[in-house]
């Protein structure tokens, strides 16, 4: 039943369109979690630390574009999915600790081939429901026999603790259709506030741990 509902919606010439877009932006992720997993390497080889912890990739599914589409306030069509989903390649990095994921964004904004289309900076500006992340659309070459095409890939960098606020929100939200109580959204704000003092605290004990074991 796989891919009934997307069938249902775009017209069947469409459907391989879809298909070539999916595949597109899977080879999109393939590039960038390279890079990402050298710039995690580097930065061991040259600084013996790892600012990242570890990095999820997804591809958007039929049903979830449609969904965001829906959302937009938009039709359905090919058109509109390449003009207006930039998040159909998804990358989640997860870092140890916020200054982290400044470096780590630094790092992927100076690779010579990827162009940063936008950044919307959550973690200095938390959204109004306490969600926290850096987020990056970024412009990555996919080199094919024949051409090199150019997709966007979103990036999205945060904290183990900000992950954890992110994808309990996101599975209330969507356990109750995005219905949340006033008390609910309240309890979820100082969450979010607790989960920054969390990555404070635990960065500062390992500041003072780092400062030990250069004295001793
Ligand atoms: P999913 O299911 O994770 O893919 P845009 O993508 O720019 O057109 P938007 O919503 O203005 O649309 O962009 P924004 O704010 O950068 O959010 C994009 C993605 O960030 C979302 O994708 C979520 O993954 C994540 N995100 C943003 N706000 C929240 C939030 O309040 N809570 C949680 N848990 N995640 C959030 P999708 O497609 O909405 O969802």
């Amino acid at each position: 039943m796989k891919g009934k509902l997307i069938e249902r919606i775009l017209e069947s010439d469409n459907i391989e369109e879809l298909h070539e877009i999916i595949v597109l932006n899977n080879f999109a992720l393939n590039e960038i979690e390279t890079k990402i997993n050298i710039i995690n390497g580097e930065c061991k080889l040259l600084k013996q630390y790892n600012p990242i912890e570890h990095v999820k990739t997804r591809v958007k599914t039929p049903k979830s574009i449609v969904k965001k589409l829906h959302k937009k306030g938009l039709d359905v069509s090919v058109d509109n999915i390449n003009n207006n989903i930039l998040d159909i390649a998804g990358v989640r990095v997860i870092c140890s600790f916020k200054k982290d994921i400044f470096e780590v964004a630094k790092m992927i904004e100076s690779q010579n081939d990827i162009e940063v289309v936008s950044v919307k900076d959550y973690v200095t500006n938390p959204k109004e429901n306490g969600y926290q992340s850096y987020h990056m659309h970024v412009k990555v070459p996919v080199f094919l026999s024949e051409k090199t095409i150019y997709m966007i890939v979103e990036i999205q960098i945060r904290t183990s603790a900000m992950d954890f606020w992110a994808s309990v929100e996101h599975k209330i939200n969507y356990k109750l259709d995005n219905n949340m109580t006033e008390q609910l959204k309240k309890e979820l704000r100082e969450c979010s506030i607790e989960a920054s003092k969390l990555d404070d605290r635990m960065y500062e004990i390992n500041q003072r741990i780092s400062k030990l074991n250069e004295k001793g």
